[in-house]
């Protein structure tokens, strides 16, 4: 019947229909075709490796007696090979089994490691089997496997995420897990275990390596997480290992977003956008995104640390006294440096902005990293002595606050240093619940605190709101009135401006864009007075309406919105550069198995520079160790690389700060990211933080 509908079972059949709900998208088949480039090196058959004896390592002692066999591993240079001997050509051609595992938090580019270890080790013998472990570490201890197809990997390939083996945070750290792992290696007769992941994970890599060195099954690491933490220099300081592979897209995934934040916020100019990017502890996430978007407050966790208020140091001076308390940064003073931030942006006119805050920024708050250790190490206590952990006996914030005061009843008096005094328990129990729920939460199963879980933002944006309204109260927190705006408004109403503009302005004499009420102006009342002492109304007179409404606009209401940047950019396809990087990798981790390495981190030197330049090489993990406290314990672990407050990225970040706060009257200095762009010819080449380094650290 004409005007009827076509059935939904024709319309299914449409290819148009078909094509646009099919999950197989344009972006998608460009993505799994899509070649990275391949490093030099690496282009042909075969590699040998060269040991580059330049580079020195400072060996700690634990180290050294724990990971004998590999202590004396040394960095290993890629050398293509063309010109092979038989020997090599053996090497190169056995048939092996390999293992992969994911381990830790996914991190965009991991499918490729896969790809490229897989179409290595095939191109130097197609009967070679790639194994991988399914859901992180836990795939290990419970031989749980599959055997990774040509089928498998094109489905995957430059594809974001762990999806085709999935991860997990299973820490081999037990001699129980260690024989069971060990016990799968040897079933599965492996040569080779290719350990993805981050510190612990590579901690565990190191450990696997010392404890299967009898048996010939080598083990190497690759140095995966978004943190962007795993970066290694030697003794010298040299870079061998600028960045973390899945650094790079992350930042540019919350960077798009934020950017967008900027965008909107200076479009309706009515919110503060308070945005929390992923970074367990260190910041470099968020200093990529402040360099990308030029966000107009970026917190960096290790520069707050480093603060000093020289204020009170020179008052303290000036009595002869010192002041220890002037060293370190609290959240007391974190919040005044955020309420500092938007009173000279209001006082400027613009009652909007961005804000960055770092999710690791409470592990560099003095009084609150105490608290995350003392309260680690007692959950950590609890758990060796009972049969449930702590969080299973205690599942209430309410059973968990009690049992931190019975600590504190328990004090004896031979105790002079018990962990959670009386002190501790009075701060803590003036702390918000959600707070103390966040610093309560469970640790991860390396031990970490996980600062993902808490709400850093909303506490500091709680602790700044009650500054905020003493500074209203104050007259100081205000919104700057554009003059023309204040001067067209009274003149259309046929009101005199120079009658009212000295009686509401302290600075209407200046020559300021913006006019600021004086400081006596904090409220109607206060207002109304002035009006009336200065004459310019009569009590029994209405105020004109006019100038009521210019009051009203300098009254600033602080409207929030809170996000968090994490999953989302962690789950994103990879960058261009993290395809490569990735790619490069995974060839660069069969060429050290080909060559008989273990104890070694697949890394890629000069990724600051230009592609051409980029130097597979293989990085010994055991003298880059270190003791660290993990569960209330010295642990020996792979070193985690913070900020460098002194690195040109930081220093050029710190430069811009005024610049992209944009306090004064007229447009503001956002940059537009825009989207990851994996076609055309738009898309950066590599991290802005490393190009800022590699600039301004070369020698001139
Ligand atoms: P990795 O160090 O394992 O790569 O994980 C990093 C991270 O994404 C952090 O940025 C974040 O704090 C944490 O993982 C979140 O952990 P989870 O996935 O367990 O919530």
């Amino acid at each position: 019947m004409s005007g009827d509908r076509i059935s939904i079972e024709r319309l299914l059949d449409i290819p148009e229909v078909q094509k646009v709900t099919s999950r197989i998208n344009q972006e998608l088949v460009e993505r799994r075709a899509y070649c990275p480039p391949v490093c030099e090196v690496l282009k042909g058959t075969y590699t040998t490796l060269r040991a580059d004896d330049q580079y020195r390592f400072s060996i700690h002692q634990e180290a050294q007696k724990r990971l004998p066999h590999i202590i004396g591993n040394r960095v290993q240079a890629i050398a293509r090979e063309d010109d092979a001997d038989e020997a090599l050509k053996a090497r190169y051609g056995k048939k092996r089994n390999i293992g992969i595992v994911f381990s830790g938090g996914p991190a965009p580019g991991g499918h490729n490691v896969i790809a490229g270890l897989y179409d290595a080790a095939k191109k130097a013998n197609p009967g070679t089997t790639i194994y991988g472990f399914l859901s992180g570490p836990d795939g290990i201890i419970e031989n749980e496997a599959i055997e990774i197809t040509g089928d498998l990997v094109d489905e995957y390939r430059n594809l974001g995420g762990f999806t085709m083996i999935k991860t997990g945070r299973t820490k081999i750290d037990t001699t129980e897990k260690m024989a069971l792992s060990k016990d799968t290696c040897q079933k599965l007769k492996l040569d080779a275990l290719v350990i993805v992941g981050g510190d612990d994970s590579n901690t565990n890599a190191a450990f696997l390596s010392e404890e299967m060195i009898e048996d010939g099954i080598q083990v190497i690491g690759v140095p995966k997480t978004i943190d962007g933490d795993i970066q290694v220099r030697d003794a010298d300081g040299r870079v061998l290992c600028a960045m973390s592979f899945g650094f790079h897209t992350a930042a540019r995934a919350f960077a798009k977003e934020i950017g967008n934040l900027c965008t909107d916020s200076s479009s309706d100019v009515k919110y503060w956008h308070i945005c929390k990017v992923m970074g367990r502890v260190a910041s470099h996430l968020a200093l990529e995104v402040a360099l990308q978007t030029h966000s107009n407050l970026t917190l960096i966790g290790e520069d707050l640390a480093d603060y000093t208020d020289t204020n009170r140091l020179k008052k303290a001076e000036s009595e002869a006294e010192k002041d220890y308390t002037a060293f370190g940064m609290t959240l007391r003073k974190l919040s005044r440096m955020v309420c500092n931030a938007i009173v000279q942006r209001a006082r400027a006119g613009k009652n909007y902005g961005v804000i960055v805050i770092p999710e690791g920024v409470l592990e560099f708050i003095n009084e609150i990293q105490v608290f995350i250790i003392k309260l680690s190490t007692i959950i950590a206590e609890y758990n060796r002595y009972h049969d449930n952990d702590f969080h299973t006996d205690h599942p209430r914030l309410h059973d968990k606050v009690e049992y931190l005061r019975r600590l504190v009843r328990g004090i004896r008096q031979d105790n002079p240093f018990p962990i959670w005094n009386y002190r501790d328990d009075e701060l803590f129990n003036d702390l918000p619940e959600f707070f103390q729920e966040g610093l309560l939460t469970e640790r991860d199963s390396h031990g970490n605190f996980q600062f993902s879980q808490v709400e850093t933002d909303k506490v500091i944006m709680e602790l700044v709101r009650d500054y905020l309204k003493i500074l209203l109260e104050k007259g100081t927190y205000k919104i700057g009135i554009p003059r023309m705006q204040y001067q067209k408004a009274l003149q259309r109403d046929g009101l005199d401006p120079e009658t009212f503009g000295p009686i509401l302005f302290e600075n209407y004499g200046s020559e300021d864009p913006c006019l600021l009420t004086h400081s006596t102006i904090y409220s109607y009342k206060t207002f109304a007075k002035a009006l009336l002492t200065a004459g310019a109304v009569t009590a029994e007179a209405e105020i004109p309406k006019a100038v009521a409404a210019i009051y009203q606009k300098s009254v600033p209401k602080l409207k929030t919105q809170l996000h968090f940047y994490g999953y989302d950019g962690r789950g994103s396809d990879p960058t261009r550069f993290d395809c490569a990087y990735t790619y490069n990798l995974g060839l660069t981790v069969f060429s050290l198995v080909a060559n008989g390495a273990t104890g070694q981190m697949a890394a890629i030197k000069n990724l600051e520079k230009d592609f051409s330049d980029w130097e597979p090489m293989g990085v010994p993990i055991a003298p880059l160790m270190h003791l660290e406290e993990r569960k209330g314990k010295l642990n020996l672990v792979l070193e985690r690389t913070v900020v460098d407050i002194t690195s040109p990225a930081f220093l050029i970040t710190k430069a811009m700060r005024e610049k992209w706060l944009a306090a004064q009257p007229g447009p503001d200095d956002y940059r537009r990211p825009g989207p990851i762009r994996f076609t055309g010819k738009s898309e950066e080449d590599r991290p802005i933080t490393l190009v800022l380094n590699a600039i301004g650290n070369q020698k001139f």
